[in-house]
């Protein structure tokens, strides 16, 4: 039985090794995708909290209800009652609401601030979004590091190296990623180009949604926990290409990172097709990672 257990978790492990390194949705996916940041975590939680309280109120209105339409119905009680006060219930009616309220009120505000309290950070990205392409521009760098991201054209996937469609899927994969190094708390700054509409800067795995209003500059946060590829699409209706603007970011080591950005203020093409080779690469580079770690 344990082993058969055993062998079960290997399987969907290996399941989910696959596809996991790209976090993005999965065909006939139930729940959040898989959390890749505390804030992330929280939300999971938060949302499996409220269900507790959520589906045992929907099954007592609903066993009320047919209590009620079955027992009540006029030809089974043809003389109502004419009862119209009942304290005992109505503090009852009163209080569990509140109670219940209560406890959702608490752990709800505390995610809010935990969301909203930006901690310190190692670095600060602003997104800009444009109609209808995502623009990073990396602050307080050595050298200017900024460049637009657009959506991967399906005829660009060769020359880009791009052609694993599960890693760079289409309509999530874009030309040039966000990158950022594992483990830090990277502050994002979300706008819209002036004179553009309106966008949202949306990262599931990462709990993050905000939006990206011309003339106003939104502050959040995230510190990514893993490495891998992340994928998020703009989240306000902005146009003909709203579908067509997704968002990818790349965790990396923190050394792959520095290598990436002292680079990537002269040559992009050049950082990315090298930090790809670097991550992208499975077995020879994951040994050399592995043994790295030890
Ligand atoms: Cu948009």
């Amino acid at each position: 039985m344990n082993r058969a257990y055993a062998v079960m978790t290997a399987l969907i492990c290996l399941l989910f090794a696959s596809a996991g390194y790209a976090d993005q949705p999965h065909p006939w996916q139930l729940d959040f995708q898989a959390p890749a940041t505390p804030i992330m975590h929280q939300i999971r939680w938060f949302n499996h909290y409220t269900l507790v309280f959520i589906v045992p109120i929907t099954l007592l209105v609903l066993a009320l209800l047919v209590v009620v339409a079955l027992k009540f119905r006029a030809s089974a009680n043809p003389v109502p009652s004419r009862t119209s006060h009942n304290t005992a219930i109505e503090i009852i009616w009163t209080l569990g609401p509140v109670l219940i309220l209560f406890f959702l009120a608490i752990p709800s505000f505390n995610l809010l601030n935990a969301q909203l309290e930006i901690p310190e950070s190692d670095m600060t990205v602003k997104a800009t979004a444009t109609q209808w392409q995502w623009n990073y521009e990396y602050e307080g760098t050595p050298a200017p590091v900024a460049f637009d991201s657009f959506m991967l054209k399906e005829t660009d996937r060769a020359a880009a190296g791009k052609t694993d469609v599960a890693t760079y899927p289409r309509l999530l994969a874009v030309d040039n990623e966000m990158v950022v190094p594992v483990g830090k708390t990277v502050r994002l700054l979300v706008t819209a180009a002036p004179s553009d509409v309106i966008h949202a800067f949306a990262m599931p795995a990462f709990g993050l949604k905000i939006d990206a209003v011309p003339g106003r500059l939104n502050e959040t946060w995230f510190n990514a926990e893993k490495e891998g590829l992340y994928y998020g699409q703009c989240s306000e209706l902005c146009g003909k290409d709203h579908a067509y603007m997704p968002i990818a970011i790349r965790v990396v080591s923190e050394d792959r990172y520095n290598t990436w950005l002292a680079q990537a203020a002269t040559d992009l093409p050049g950082a990315n097709k090298a930090l790809m080779a670097a991550v992208d690469a499975p077995a020879g580079n994951l040994a050399v990672a592995a043994n790295e770690a030890k």
